[in-house]
């Protein structure tokens, strides 16, 4: 079942880098501006994977004096109590803005009241919150439960263009259990295995969106001998792991259909490789796109309340075009 064929139907699309207009210099609130720069806060879920290193570093490529900022990073460590200690660092430090890619979604409330009280907006990246609309300014990155339709869908095209019809029995590694980009991916994959009768989960487990436990996630499930052929992992990284994992075993992953989310550049070319069958792409390349948020909003701008990123597929029909633009390494 080694089958990496044209897959027809959904057109993938190139990802979304959004340069902003330069207007470097605009605006800046009171407290913590130095000048016309604007301080920007940036509460960072932590370093767990190559998404997350990419997405840090365009925020610090970005949030320079010559763009018109001054950047304050912290990195919650994936600890979401500690996230919420750093938005009130940066609430009582004055930032002119809040950036905040939420570890998890909920018990936000009396953190964001507390920044709307001390007048800063507050941008949501990365990752949704399940708050009301008025307690932050506007959400932008993936769509994640789009994320995980894409890859479900691609499956699903896969199945009938190859005409497998063996049972599909998948490993489903998850992420970070409570963010949405779990939740979004999780629910998508929960959703297509309700409705089809020949698909099983054999196995959900988190793996962090890391690939160390992504990897011992996987040594379990292959120790306690459950059959599958296919995996669905919740970001590149655990999919490194897993196969890192099926290797040691002596198991050809390669005869597996591995789903992957992100689009790292060794993921992009593992895709080539015949390593993984397809990813759903998610951009982490948001600094440039944030800065222009804020300047439109220092601007008297309305915004939009979401925009999420262009976001398509990656397989074997588009990876060698993917590979020059993907992220990371
Ligand atoms: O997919 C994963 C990272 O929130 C979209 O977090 C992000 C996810 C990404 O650790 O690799």
């Amino acid at each position: 079942m080694n089958i990496k064929k044209i897959i027809l139907g959904v057109a993938s699309v190139a990802l979304f880098l959004g340069l902003s207009a330069c207007n470097p210099g605009e605006g800046g609130g009171d407290g913590g501006t130095t000048g016309d720069v604007i301080t920007v806060g940036f509460a960072q879920v932590g370093a767990e994977s190559g998404w997350r290193t990419a997405n840090t570093q365009s925020f610090k490529d970005y949030f320079v004096e010559e763009n018109g900022f001054k950047l304050v990073f912290a990195d919650a460590n994936q600890d979401a109590d500690k996230q919420k200690q750093d938005v009130r660092d940066f609430i009582a430090q004055g930032v002119d803005y809040i950036v905040l890619a939420p570890v998890t979604d909920s018990g936000w409330e009396p953190v964001l009241q507390e920044a709307k009280d001390a007048g800063i907006p507050l941008i949501v990246a990365d990752r949704q919150l399940m708050v009301a609309d008025d307690l932050y300014l506007t959400y932008l990155g993936g769509n994640m439960r789009g994320e995980g339709d894409t890859a479900v869908q691609w499956l699903v095209d896969h199945i009938a263009a190859e005409g497998i019809t063996d049972p599909i029995n998948i490993v489903h590694l998850q992420g970070t259990i409570g963010s949405t980009a779990q939740k979004g991916r999780t629910e998508a994959l929960d959703e297509a295995v309700k409705d089809k009768a020949d698909w099983t989960i054999v196995a959900q487990q988190t793996g962090e969106f890391t690939q160390a436990k992504g990897q011992e996630v996987m040594e379990s499930i292959i120790q306690q001998g459950l059959a599958f052929n296919v995996i669905y992992a919740e970001n590149d990284d655990m999919a490194y792991g897993a196969i890192d994992a099926l290797k040691a075993a002596g198991i050809n992953h390669q005869e597996l259909i591995i789903i992957s989310f992100d689009g790292n550049k060794s993921a992009v070319q593992m895709v080539i490789d015949g390593d993984i069958d397809v990813i759903a792409e998610c951009t982490p390349l948001l600094g440039p796109q944030i800065a222009d948020l804020i300047r439109r909003a220092e601007a008297g701008e309305t915004l939009d309340k979401v925009t999420y990123s262009i976001e398509g597929f990656i397989d074997s029909t588009n990876a060698a075009e993917k590979l020059p633009i993907a992220f990371g390494s």
